[in-house]
């Protein structure tokens, strides 16, 4: 006889509590809320095959209330997933089991995205439904045909990211959007009437939603509420009215069974309370064998999934468009025609004029700004918006929703099959920050195309000049920054960017710049990070370091350094990442023993100084701004910050007087 769905839902409740016992830390609350929710779900609608966690038409599954992690393992574990294992759920949470704290991309097949950060799920999912529309458009419904399903919790529909991402998927009309909202009216600190008394349900049907209720711990009428939402052309939100804590019989419904063990005694209650065996970690036979048997259902599909897709004369294509690997041989041609009708340009134009090239050669990309497009130059003419008129187009205009456009372009990278690329000021990084950060843990292949990237800016000023924005992002593990010096290094860098394993921001001028690099050569320079742009003539006393805009500035410097017999290198450091993972000899080679005061360091970046200690060394020199910006012309505002040659060899040949270098 098949087990009954609570039964079946009663193996997660059973898991989530032991394993949150087990490590005496975890959230059991969520998962118990939602067994009979998500039971409905992955039995019911889920289209995924266990055996293959990577089939591209899979249907999408987010946990977007990411504390609730043990609800996925759970899942993954009882539909037969490779991994987690019990043994990986028995050591939830400890060190090296896949079974993190919050969900992890990188550590398990399955779980789709990282969740954790409230609300960033369900604007992932989002850039999901983008990537399964568009290439629908692009190899039809044989190919890619699938949907995206989010459990969100209370947390996730607070946060703001969720209103940019509710906007966007309304105005997008992505109708295989399906979240479902665990209405469990608590959170941490108690009951979401201490801070909340929106009308949710409202507030998604002014975006244009669906929405639909059900009884969240009713399998046949959540089942009933997914059918309905599946039905309607709208993204849909289906209300899904819980308990949190269910079946713990002292503890349900209250906060206390949100983020802690449920202890010994109220375990045992609710085992009692659930028609559970008193045993940790047991599924009983009859349950497991159903799971496992929902874990297969998806096989026919994708079986015949894989013959359509052997006949399909689009096979090859599809499968290295799913792949992901693309080539940079539109970058040699392009330099080469450069150098023809070399002129002063700014880098976001220069990145424009890359992208011609590049969005011309890799179908794969799409581009977008959340409404700069004219400043960011993030718009090539082949390029038709996307619409739900024509989801085929490769051009998104985001609206000003910075971080649901940098979380949505997460989501399409990690659905795999487009490279998104997406712009804004540089200066609202701030604003998709969380974001970003979530790119780069993911490793996702996203590329920020951020101008406007200093006082050059001009007269916006400072709420528009970004300081410390370039240090604070080059802080953050796992990311690229690339500040281009100019029309070659941008497309140079765009190359590495499309071709990283992880995420790049691109910083680029507003001002024009002067073409530095003027002869042609085999190899990308910029893969460096850092190289010597221009070799001191005279005895070397003064290396400078500049990245950018100022590299023309450290080049004119230099040449006033040289009439004076100071012999000056010029080094362009378009991204001090890839810098320092060149070998020791490399970085030796173009930043000498940093204890050998015979040479200067200086370096120039027309932002904070903070850190560039660490390439200038202590008693190096170090032009910058540490305060604020003003508003001003961009030359102006140079000159007043001594960002100018004149002015910085003064300070060069002044700071060499005072440390007695000769
Ligand atoms: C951006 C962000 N802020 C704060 C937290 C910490 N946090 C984790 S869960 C949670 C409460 C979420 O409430 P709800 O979504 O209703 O989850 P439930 O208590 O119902 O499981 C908070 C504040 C977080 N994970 N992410
Ligand atoms: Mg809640």
């Amino acid at each position: 006889m098949q087990p009954t769905d609570r039964r079946l839902a009663n193996a997660i409740r059973a898991l989530a509590m032991d394993a949150v016992e087990a490590a005496n830390s975890g959230h059991p609350g969520m998962p118990m809320g939602m067994a009979d929710a998500a039971t409905a779900l992955f039995t019911r609608h889920l289209k995924f095959d266990a055996a293959d966690p990577h089939w591209p038409d899979r249907d999408r599954f987010i946990l977007s209330a990411g504390h609730g992690s043990m609800l996925i393992y759970s899942l993954l574990y009882l539909t037969g997933y490779d991994r987690p294992t019990l043994d990986d759920i028995r050591h939830f949470r400890q060190l090296g089991s896949p079974a993190a704290g919050h969900p992890e991309n990188f550590e398990l097949p399955g779980i789709e995205v990282t969740t954790g950060p409230l609300g960033q799920g369900v604007a992932m999912a989002v850039g999901m439904a983008i990537a399964e529309r568009h290439l629908n458009a692009v190899y039809g419904d044989d190919l890619v045909d699938h949907r995206t399903f989010v459990i969100a919790g209370d947390g996730c529909l607070m946060e703001g990211v969720n209103h940019e991402a509710v906007g966007l998927a309304g105005h997008l009309q992505l109708g295989r959007l399906i979240v479902l909202w665990d209405d469990n009216s608590i959170t941490i600190d108690g009951p979401t009437a201490l801070s909340r008394n929106e009308d949710v349900i409202g507030r998604f049907e002014a975006g244009r939603w669906h929405t639909s209720e059900c009884d969240g711990l009713n399998a046949d009428d959540v089942d009933r509420a997914i059918k309905e939402g599946l039905a309607d052309p709208r993204p849909s939100l289906i209300r899904c009215r819980t308990i949190i804590g269910f079946g713990a019989p002292h503890k349900q419904g209250t906060a206390a069974t949100h983020g802690a063990a449920l202890g010994h005694d109220e375990v045992e209650a609710a085992r009692k309370e659930l028609g559970l065996e008193d045993k940790d970690f047991f599924v009983p036979d009859d349950v497991l064998t159903a799971w496992r048997a929902v874990g297969k259902r998806g096989g026919v599909e994708h079986a015949l999934w894989k013959d359509r897709l052997e006949q399909s004369e689009r096979r090859d294509e599809f499968l290295a468009r799913l792949n992901g690997k693309v080539s940079d041989s539109w970058l040699k041609p392009y330099v080469h025609k450069l150098m023809l009708d070399l002129k002063p340009v700014a880098t976001r134009k220069a990145s424009e004029m890359a992208l011609e090239a590049i969005n011309a050669a890799i179908p794969a990309t799409i581009g977008g700004s959340a409404d700069l497009t004219g400043s960011n130059n993030t718009k090539t003419k082949d390029l038709e918006p996307l619409t739900p008129e024509n989801y085929g187009g490769r051009y998104i205009y985001y609206g000003i929703r910075e971080f649901g456009m940098a979380a949505a372009m997460n989501g399409m990278a990690l659905h795999g099959g487009v490279i998104p690329y997406g712009g804004t000021f540089l200066v609202f990084t701030d604003y998709a920050r969380p974001a970003i950060r979530l790119s780069a843990l993911q490793r996702a292949r996203v590329i920020y195309v951020m101008t406007h990237d200093s006082i050059g800016l001009g007269e916006d000023g400072p709420t528009h000049q970004p300081i410390e924005h370039l240090q604070s992002l080059r802080a953050m593990p796992q990311l690229d920054v690339y500040r281009p010096a100019d029309a070659v290094e941008t497309a140079e860098c765009w190359a590495l960017a499309l071709q990283a394993e992880k995420p790049s921001i691109l910083a680029l001028t507003r001002q024009n710049l002067a073409p530095l690099r003027t002869a042609e050569v085999q190899e990308n320079l910029c893969a460096l990070g850092a190289y010597r742009l221009k070799s001191s003539e005279n005895s070397r006393k003064v290396i400078i370091l500049a990245t950018g805009s100022e590299v023309e500035i450290a080049v004119a410097a230099a040449a006033q350094l040289e009439g004076q017999e100071i012999g000056t290198d010029v080094v362009s450091m378009p991204c001090t990442e890839r810098f320092d993972a060149q070998p020791l000899e490399y970085r030796e080679e173009i930043l000498p023993d940093v204890s050998n005061r015979e040479i200067l360091r200086v370096s120039i970046e027309a932002g904070t100084t903070f850190g560039w200690e660490r390439y200038t060394g202590l008693h190096g020199l170090r032009i910058g701004i540490d305060r604020f910006g003003v508003s001003a012309p961009a030359s102006d505002a140079y000159d007043y910050f001594g960002l100018t040659p004149d002015k910085i060899v003064v300070r060069i040949t002044d700071f060499m007087k005072t440390r007695g270098i000769q």
